[in-house]
């Protein structure tokens, strides 16, 4: 692609985010920024000359996000996956496994198909382990409208494979498990670039803003399994 064509297909890009923003938006008065949410949500500092610079920066810029420490209530609430089998969210979902989660709508245009495709990189760096060591899961935050056949319709579109979950549910079910995960917005078109990585074993989870990459989400959960095994090595801790 030209540098020509690159930059209008940014501009589209940028347009069909700041459209629906803007309409969604209100104007708050003395001029605030519409777009302090999204500056928020991602951290980035203010350019006064460019209202576009942090969508861009958003968008191809961070391959690094800091993770910290998460306290996350798991529910073990009923919930959907895109094949509309029923599974408890605690037990079923999370059990004792090593999950990357991350939070999303299908009909986002802005922040979830990057997080899609960061999964779908993932994906492939997972190989193997995905639905074995590892598993993947993507929560709805607009359950009412991501149905099992939606969600369904959007994993085949993005190469989702097994050991890859896409769930929803009854919208207060889907809100109160968002909830405990720290995850709930109460419009979820204005939802952060999340991603939490645990281990249901042993409780520890980690959360990150924006887009780490998925180098550093293969180092956490190389972090996670080292832990698993050293845990193992000691059984008996004083
Ligand atoms: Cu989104």
């Amino acid at each position: 692609m030209s540098a020509r064509a690159g930059a209008a297909l940014a501009a589209l890009l940028l347009l069909a985010h700041v459209l629906p923003a803007a309409a969604l938006e209100p104007i708050v008065p003395g001029g605030a920024d519409p777009h302090a949410g999204h500056r928020a949500m991602t951290g980035a500092d203010g350019a006064a000359d460019d209202p576009h610079a942090q969508h861009r920066a958003m968008l191809e810029k961070p391959k690094t996000a800091n993770g910290s420490a998460a306290e996350v209530t798991l529910f073990d609430t009923g919930l959907l996956n895109q094949d509309g089998a029923s599974l408890r969210f605690a037990s079923e979902v999370v059990g004792d496994r090593l999950v990357v989660m991350n939070f999303i709508y299908t009909t986002c245009t802005t922040i979830c198909p990057v997080l899609t495709a960061l999964f779908g990189q993932l994906q492939e760096r997972l190989g193997e382990r995905l639905g074995r060591e590892v598993f993947l899961v993507s929560m709805s935050v607009d359950p009412s409208r991501d149905t099992p056949p939606r969600l369904k319709a959007y994993a085949q579109k993005h190469g989702i494979r097994d050991g890859w979950s896409l769930l929803t549910g009854q919208k207060r079910a889907m809100d109160r498990v968002l909830e405990g995960l720290g995850a709930y917005t109460p419009d979820f078109t204005q939802h952060p670039a999340m991603i939490l990585v645990g281990d249901g074993r042993s409780g520890e989870w980690t959360r990150y803003y924006g887009f780490p990459g998925p180098d550093q989400i293969v180092a956490r959960l190389d972090e996670l399994v080292a832990a698993r095994s050293q845990a193992q090595a000691t059984p008996t801790q004083p």
